[in-house]
């Protein structure tokens, strides 16, 4: 059987290619079938994000938007230490920074001496980031680390010994069940010292309706976006799905507060992987699992926050009370 020949055969070249095709056909062979949704973001699938943000239903990031325009000086309060001391602001997957440019901007105006240390999984994103922001925030110290969120923190440690602040924005902690989710703010936790802070970006629960239109827009961006990681699948790995054979559909469970995305084979058929040699069958009807947008309660956020060994310093809240950002500081 070629897929597990291929599996667990000799080639241990990680490239990324070889990694992207490793976790393909592990999700695809895997029963249930599910895809890593952390594949979304090719370069199409950043922009249909983008116009996902921009779409009506899709309320997170105005929700947090408002959190850093409207409540700025709380923020900056709640991060600034006592002394006032020279301080590293860190931000995990910083894509555009445009919620964390508030804060950057209101600190630099505030002659607070710190330093901005973007940590991107994608090397373009770093470079847009230091040429856009030489621009907009003259005077800004700026260190952009390309790589691994944990990997790219260890060096930040050996970079300077000087506190520091993690930002990580946007829920992009619901990506993972709540359990992955707690074991990630452990290892956070456990590669801060004490003193050192998190500032997170958490979801909340609230209407159903609400949410589940937020993974369901009308303009069917969402589905794009689903759709996408099929066609990614098909130019790089030389795949041949037929994307409008599949359908997106998306839950809300307001008992769990999991909000996740599958893709549904409309028929019975089988997709070949020609650069591997590799068949993939699906029956009618069956899904592939995409996402989960985990949302939380504010008990649920702070008990992650006693389980993982920080306390809680502030939680900021938008208007709707849709939306927190909690700020916990490593005891
Ligand atoms: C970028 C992970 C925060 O889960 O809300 C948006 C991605 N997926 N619509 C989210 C997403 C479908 C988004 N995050």
């Amino acid at each position: 059987n070629t897929v597990t020949l291929s599996l667990n055969g000799s080639n241990h070249n990680h490239t990324a290619v070889n990694q992207f095709h490793e976790d393909v056909l592990r999700g695809l062979t895997s029963t249930p079938k599910r895809l890593d949704s952390k594949y979304f973001y090719d370069a199409i699938g950043d922009q249909l994000f983008q116009d996902l943000m921009n779409c009506a239903e899709y309320y997170p990031t105005n929700c947090e938007l408002d959190i850093f325009k409207n409540q700025t000086a709380a923020l900056a309060k709640s991060i600034i230490g006592n002394d006032q001391d020279d301080f590293d602001l860190i931000e995990l997957g910083a894509g555009d920074a445009m919620k964390s440019s508030y804060l950057l901007k209101y600190l630099l105006d505030e002659g607070i001496k710190f330093t901005y240390l973007p940590i991107d999984i994608s090397a373009h994103v770093i470079e847009e980031l230091d040429t856009n922001l030489a621009k907009t925030l003259p005077g800004l110290n700026f260190r952009g680390l390309n790589g691994e969120y944990f990997e790219m923190l260890q060096k930040a440690a050996t970079l300077s010994n000087k506190r520091k602040v993690v930002l990580f924005l946007g829920s992009n902690i619901g990506n993972m069940p709540v359990a992955e989710a707690e074991a990630f703010c452990h290892e956070l936790r456990n590669s801060l010292s004490p003193g050192d802070m998190a500032l997170i970006g958490f979801d909340l629960k609230k209407n159903p309706k609400t949410i589940l239109a937020a993974y369901n827009d009308g303009d069917g961006i969402t589905k794009k976006f689903n759709l996408n990681l099929l066609s990614r699948i098909n130019k790089e790995l030389g795949a041949d799905f037929k994307v409008e054979q599949f359908d997106h559909y998306p839950t809300y469970d307001p008992e769990t507060g999991a909000c996740k995305s599958y893709l549904i084979s409309l028929a019975d058929q089988k997709v070949h992987l020609a650069d591997y040699n590799e068949s993939i069958h699906f029956q009618k009807d069956e899904y592939i699992y995409m996402e989960i947008s985990q949302k939380f309660t504010t008990e649920q956020i702070k008990s992650m926050a006693a389980n993982t060994g920080f306390q809680t310093v502030k939680y900021l809240f938008d208007a709707k009370n849709w939306f927190t950002d909690a700020i916990w500081r490593v005891q």
